[in-house]
């Protein structure tokens, strides 16, 4: 394919929009794209250097004479000097609002025929789609987009439900670097003083209440009533008090263990047995596809786009929200099943490689990318 020069917009934080947008970029660069974060820091993934992705910081000033920060108009401004100087082909957002709003008002700005593409994560549809002041910004950032993505059917659809745009929305699941996330050993375990007969449960989230986390703590109480257990908590939010207080609560305190936001998660995923994501609003959940292509079976919630990754039965368990008794069971009898667990594992990481691998999920993007730039 001819190769693009693509703006890439994303919240570059801690985050799965964050993560997914980092590593596209990434991956486009090694087929040979340039590539040119416009973002109001360092993207915390692209943690290496590569000669043709680029950083144009968004700059924001705080004025005594305006109450909030201006970030949108400076994001616009600063998209809209770069796609001028460095002849961006392309742009691609992170989020309906702000960001598609802000790529429609850069491309006015620079008086060009700059394309946009804009990729739906969850939050901007499903909590500010709720909210009927913005829902029109959101309509008209979809609309304005020359294409626009969801990452995954659940979200699609919610999208239309709730917005009602008058635009086609074409679903590309996330995608995982099997380079990175594949199933190995570690050390860790040692370390962490997790005893041999121990089973390994994980949680990762950024510990927000629509993670449902107190429930994973319950279900984990649950199953280490039954079988000896640790629970690893990676992430870190508003919840953490209540969580912890839990804990403490049900008296697990010495099988819990708090490890705060974590980079290297495939380190962590090496060592455990099982993942819980019992989320209420989740588009798609790319902890958990993080996990099984690790080689870890994941529980989760009959929730938003978690069905579409989680196959019940095969590589893990669907249960209904809040039905933590449930979860224990099935961890427990899949943990307590030798050659059941071996299936799950081995399905697991096949789902990863096949449904999800980056190879595919990143053509896909680029086969959009060049339908997009064939349209007058
Ligand atoms: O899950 C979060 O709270 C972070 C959020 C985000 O906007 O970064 O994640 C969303 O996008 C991820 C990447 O596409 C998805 O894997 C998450 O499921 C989605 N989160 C929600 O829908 C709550």
């Amino acid at each position: 394919m001819e190769k693009l020069k693509i703006g890439i917009t994303c919240y570059p934080t801690v985050g799965g929009s964050g993560i997914v947008a980092t590593e596209l970029g990434k991956l486009l660069a090694e087929r040979g794209h340039e590539i040119h974060f416009i973002t109001s820091s360092l993207p915390f993934r692209l943690n290496k250097m590569y000669h043709n992705i680029y950083y144009h910081q968004v700059e924001v000033n705080q004025y005594s004479v305006f109450q909030y920060a201006p970030y949108d108009i400076a994001l616009a401004s600063k998209i809209a000097e770069v796609a001028v100087r460095e002849n961006l082909d392309l742009l691609h957002v992170h989020y309906a609002i702000p960001h598609a709003v802000c790529a429609i008002l850069a491309r006015e700005m620079s008086g060009r025929d700059l394309k946009i593409v804009t990729t739906l994560h969850g939050t901007d549809i499903t909590v500010l789609g709720y909210d009927s002041s913005l829902s029109d910004a959101i309509r008209f950032g979809i609309e304005k987009s020359d294409a626009v993505t969801a990452v995954s059917n659940s979200l699609v659809a919610q999208t239309y439900d709730l917005i009602k745009p008058e635009k086609a929305i074409q679903c590309i699941y996330n995608f995982v670097d099997d380079r990175v996330y594949q199933y190995g050993s570690s050390d860790l375990r040692r370390d962490y003083r997790i005893e041999p007969s121990e089973k390994v449960i994980i949680h990762v989230s950024n510990f927000r209440p629509v993670k449902r986390v107190p429930d994973v703590v319950k279900s984990f109480a649950r199953i280490a009533s039954e079988i000896p257990a640790k629970l690893l908590l990676v992430g870190d939010g508003p919840e953490m008090k209540v969580v912890s207080n839990l804990v403490n609560q049900l008296g697990i305190r010495d099988k819990v263990l708090f490890l705060g936001k974590q980079e290297n998660l495939e380190e962590l995923y090496a060592i455990s047995d099982v993942m819980l994501l019992l989320s209420e609003k989740e588009s798609f959940g790319l902890v958990a596809l993080e996990a099984m292509a690790c080689g870890v079976p994941c529980i989760g919630t009959d929730t938003g786009g978690i069905p579409e990754v989680i196959m019940d039965g095969e590589n893990g368990y669907i249960c209904d929200l809040g039905d933590i008794q449930s979860v224990a069971r099935k961890a427990i009898d899949l943990l307590g099943d030798p050659a059941l667990y071996e299936a799950f594992v081995r399905n697991a990481v096949r789902t990863a490689r096949e449904k999800f691998s980056a190879e595919k999920i990143v053509g896909e993007y680029e086969n959009l990318y060049k339908q997009v730039l064939s349209q007058v």
